[in-house]
């Protein structure tokens, strides 16, 4: 049976998890919708893991004999400046992800928990390595930033009209 603040910290994981859904499914589409189809993919792909991460907190909560709840969540943003802003939105997301299992490890441990805390190493997990995705896509765009400038500066005078 969970204990009232465990139950309470897991039920508020769904709501993060669910926002994390729809924000990177935003994502997804706001990539699609500016020709960006690869990157969707990887929007929607990380938008689907995230649904399944809400539902495992469902899952677990009445599994324990708790009542999940099921909230409202917070329109995500639709728009980003570009694919840089966005993958370090995405970063600065996880790594508030990854602060909130944390404290719902250290409240399961406080409440002798440890079924919970058994449960949670999964997130734990899972959270070192999505941090650790999304920085490698950072790293490459920043790397590709400037080789594509560089790309870009050789072709520029190509695009000019010859004068007449
Ligand atoms: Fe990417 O976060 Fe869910 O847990």
């Amino acid at each position: 049976m969970l204990k009232p603040k465990v139950e309470k910290i897991l039920n508020e994981q769904i709501e993060k998890e669910g926002y994390s859904f729809f924000l990177y499914l935003s994502m997804a589409s706001w990539a699609e919708s500016k020709g960006m189809s690869g990157i969707a993919q990887w929007l929607y792909a990380q938008s689907e893991e995230e649904k399944m991460h809400m539902l495992k907190f469902v899952s677990y909560i009445n599994e324990r004999g708790g009542k999940a709840v099921l909230p409202a969540i917070k329109q995500a943003p639709g728009e980003w400046k570009d694919v840089f802003v966005m993958f370090d939105e995405v970063l600065k997301h996880e790594q508030y992800i990854s602060e909130s299992i944390n404290k719902i490890v250290e409240t399961a441990i406080k409440e002798n928990d440890f079924a919970t805390n058994n449960w949670l190493q999964w997130f734990v997990t899972e959270q070192v390595e999505e941090e650790s995705s999304v920085q490698q896509v950072i790293d490459k765009l920043n790397m590709l930033g400037k080789a594509s400038i560089y790309l870009f500066d050789k072709d520029i005078m190509s695009l000019r009209t010859p004068a007449n």
